[in-house]
């Protein structure tokens, strides 16, 4: 028998193990990757500005340096993943260029302003949770670098979602007023955590090939119903209600029913007329055009080092 490099492909997937950047790997594997990963490198850059936003603003010394870790951490787990999605061969200046033109996507979320303290909280909370459900098990994915690259950001989002629960437990024990503001981010921020996972998977284009490349492992339905299963008991805990009135503990499926979103809305967003998509792309567009310079001096002197070492 003949083996090809498509069928040691399909070998590696079957039997569970990774697909590695010098292995064959079809074309659309690869553009795949290319898509789902600069995507996610663009949501962690993108996403540092409505937290960023609070840096400066927050409440007490404590808080900003917990916050400025934060906003730093998602700033290497975008350069994390652009180097992920290098090893696919994609080049990182292109994948900014079509960031900042809208050739290429950033999750919906970040789309949403943040209006208060509380809701950095809340994007600890119900923003990293959310990531966590969806990436714990993008550990198992099938390409190697993307695999190992969401272990360590897993370890991080964990942290960042703690940090978020104890800001708002911290809240919840304040005064009527704080716990108000509570209240209102968590009526804000719900729906759209809840439209991190993608559209029902009816909807979904791209599930069904990712799945069986093992890219992904579980259907944005699936992730979803998790994520509403682990976030319930952490509501009730917390003190808060979750803004869906059918939400509700269904002991026959041994899962919770709940409502469901405005996919209209997530459409909207995700085609650029949500709240913040000209603010967001415009703020990262000037950032780029003002880091030129450093750039062109990186550039410089790597080059007359390399000049100095073959002289
Ligand atoms: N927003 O066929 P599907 C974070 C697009 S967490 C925007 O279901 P797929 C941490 C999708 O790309 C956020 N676009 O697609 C943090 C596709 O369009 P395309 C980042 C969305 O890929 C916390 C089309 O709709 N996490 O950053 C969204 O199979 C706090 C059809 O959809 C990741 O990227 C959406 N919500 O499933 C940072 C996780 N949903 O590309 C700072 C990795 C769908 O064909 C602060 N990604 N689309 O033009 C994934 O798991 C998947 O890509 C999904 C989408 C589940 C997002």
């Amino acid at each position: 028998e003949v083996t090809t490099p498509e069928r040691v492909f399909e070998e590696t997937i079957e039997r569970d193990q990774r697909i590695e950047p010098r292995d064959w790997m079809p074309e659309g594997y690869r553009k795949t990757l290319v898509r789902q990963v600069a995507q996610h490198a663009h949501s962690e850059i993108i996403g540092m500005q409505p937290e960023g936003a609070w840096i400066a603003r927050a409440p007490s010394l404590r808080r900003k340096a917990i916050l400025l870790a934060k906003v730093q951490d998602e700033a290497g787990h975008g350069l994390y993943l652009y180097s992920a999605a290098e090893t696919l061969g994609a080049d990182r200046a292109d994948l900014t260029a079509k960031l900042i033109s809208g050739r290429q996507k950033y999750s919906s979320i970040f789309n949403y302003p943040t209006l208060n303290f509380a809701d950095i909280g809340v994007i600890g909370w119900l923003v990293d949770g959310a990531a966590i459900c969806n990436q714990v098990p993008l550990c198992r994915s099938s390409y190697g670098p993307y695999a190992r690259a969401m272990v360590r950001i897993c370890k991080e989002e964990s942290f960042h979602q703690r940090q978020g629960y104890e800001l708002l437990l911290t809240m919840m024990r304040g005064t009527e007023a704080q716990r108000d503001m509570v209240r209102d981010a968590v009526d804000r921020w719900w729906w759209p955590s809840l439209m991190m996972f993608g559209p029902p998977d009816g909807d979904s284009p791209n599930t069904r090939q990712s799945m069986a490349w093992k890219v992904k492992r579980h259907t944005n339905d699936e992730l979803r119903q998790k994520f509403v299963d682990m976030t319930v008991p952490q509501a009730d805990a917390l003190g808060v209600s979750l803004p869906d009135p059918e939400l509700r503990w269904n002991a026959d499926r041994g899962a919770h029913d709940f409502g469901e979103p405005d996919w209209a809305e997530l459409k909207r967003v995700i085609s650029g007329d949500g709240a913040c998509n000209a603010e967001r792309v415009e703020r990262r567009r000037t950032a780029h055009e003002q880091g030129e310079w450093v750039r062109e001096a990186a550039a410089a002197h790597a080059a007359k080092r390399a000049a100095r070492q073959e002289a």
